[in-house]
């Protein structure tokens, strides 16, 4: 529930990055624009049945050209950060050679921001591959690693300059799984042994490309972004507990372990070992040490808990996600559960103790409705604040979270549910490409403008 007590900026450390997200697909557009080559998802939206509204990210927000307006929409929220991601098809296409005019965007858009008081804090993979790659085997294939690293290198070079902060990987999970196991996401493939390889080479491109952002970036501070979910177990059977203990080897520890130098966890290999012969990863010497390289912060993306049952010969865990009624949602379906997210914020600092933490992502996506030019989203306020008031628990537990990025500044293309779900704080009309602050925007503002923004939005 919202809390009672008045919540502002105030109540968290000065230096505090407060800020709000985005990534390149989802908002972009301009496909064919100053060179850009196709990405994974341009192929797999031009599939039928992959996106729920037969939509792809074509024109999407139009951000390309509209950038300005978006970095003052920013800045108008009273942000001095802003977390954006940066299209490998722009800098790199067939032939191996940089593409200077994708570059320029990019240089134009982070002097956009340093000009509005913005830290630029770029993603170098928010998913969207090129497709050349793709075809020689994309995160499957390791020679991806060496790829990565390459674009990495051009990029730091071009704006380590102006640059610090570099996000590597944007949810390894996400690029593994959706991609690779159950195809929800491009490259829309349904293997585990190719999802659990693609992870590995995910967090190895990771690990190489460290060092050699902080060689082209003085004052680097370098680190990836996971999508985590506190897991617990539908019952006290010891089979449940078991199940959940599996579910959250993989969804959690198979990325936290090897990044702080655990390995993969063993449970979660022995079982795969023992459940699906073939699926365990081929891992080379040399790779754990590699994807174990220090990092100065780990960013957390967080959506929602998950309950799980055993579920004999369902998935290479035989174990689900069991659906609990009469629980609060979004209008995806994601259970509402502030509380989950200070626990994980809590247990990364406890058990992986990074330098520093950052909600690189969180947010909720409700069906807005224009009413006379405005939106009232009451439950993203709700939703919104709430999850304030759990981060700001955590500071006074002294967990060291460093800042709070909402997703998203603005709708965009959700992936796999096209433009049916709208997560930002500013509504998109994608018919007319106009802007509209939501009320929780609007409460965004006021409590970044260290007005107490005591809420009096409904509880639910
Ligand atoms: C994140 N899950 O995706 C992404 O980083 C964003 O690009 C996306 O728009 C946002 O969350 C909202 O979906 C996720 O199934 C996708 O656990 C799937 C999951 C979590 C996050």
């Amino acid at each position: 529930n919202i809390p009672d007590t008045a919540l502002a900026r105030g109540d968290f450390p000065a230096n505090f990055t407060w800020g709000t997200s985005t990534s390149s697909y989802q908002i972009e557009g301009a496909r064919h624009e100053d060179g850009r080559v196709d990405s994974i998802w341009d192929t797999f939206s031009a599939q039928p049945g992959r996106i729920r509204d037969g939509s792809s990210g074509a024109i999407a927000c139009d951000h390309y050209h509209r950038w300005p307006e978006d970095l003052d929409i920013a800045r108008g929220l009273g942000t001095n950060a802003y977390r954006f991601s940066i299209a490998w098809p722009r800098i790199f296409g067939a032939g191996g050679v940089p593409n200077a005019k994708g570059l320029d965007f990019y240089d134009r858009l982070v002097d956009g921001m340093l000009e509005r008081g913005l830290q630029p804090w770029p993603t170098l993979y928010h998913w969207d591959l090129p497709q050349v790659l793709q075809d020689l085997g994309g995160w499957m294939a390791r020679d991806i690693v060496h790829r990565f690293v390459d674009y990495a290198d051009v990029v730091t070079r071009r704006l380590g300059d102006r640059v610090p902060q570099w996000i590597t990987h944007n949810e390894p999970w996400c690029t593994a799984m959706h991609g690779h196991m159950d195809g929800m996401h491009a490259p829309g493939i349904r293997d585990v042994a190719s999802a659990l390889q693609a992870s590995h080479h995910v967090l190895l491109s990771h690990g190489l490309a460290v060092p050699v952002i902080r060689a082209n970036v003085p004052g680097a501070r370098v680190g990836a972004a996971l999508s985590l979910h506190p897991i617990r177990p539908a019952s006290e059977s010891p089979d449940d507990i078991a199940a959940a203990q599996r579910h959250d080897g993989l969804r959690n520890r198979w990325f936290l372990d090897p990044l702080f130098g655990k390995g993969y966890p063993a449970d979660v290999l022995a079982y795969i070992r023992e459940s699906m012969r073939d699926a365990a990863p081929r891992i080379e010497a040399g790779d754990l040490d590699a994807i174990a390289v220090p990092t100065d912060f780990t960013g957390l993306n967080y959506y929602f808990p998950e309950v799980i049952a055993a579920a004999p010969g369902e998935g290479p865990l035989h174990a689900r996600v069991v659906h609990r009624e009469g629980v609060e949602r979004t209008a995806f379906g994601w259970e509402v559960a502030p509380g989950g997210m200070a626990q994980l914020l809590k247990r990364i600092h406890a058990e992986y103790g990074p330098k520093a933490i950052y909600v690189t992502e969180n947010g909720s996506c409700y069906d807005d409705v224009v009413q006379e030019g405005q939106v009232h989203d009451d439950r993203r306020t709700s939703y919104l604040a709430r999850h304030l008031a759990a981060l700001k628990d955590t500071i006074g537990e002294s967990v060291p979270v460093a800042g709070y990025f909402a997703w998203s500044l603005l709708d965009n293309f959700e992936w796999a549910e096209g433009y049916t779900r709208r997560f930002g704080l500013t509504y998109v009309d994608f018919a007319t490409q106009q802007r509209i602050l939501k009320d929780s925007g609007k409460w965004y503002r006021a409590f970044l403008d260290g007005a107490p923004a005591v809420s009096k939005f409904p509880q639910s």
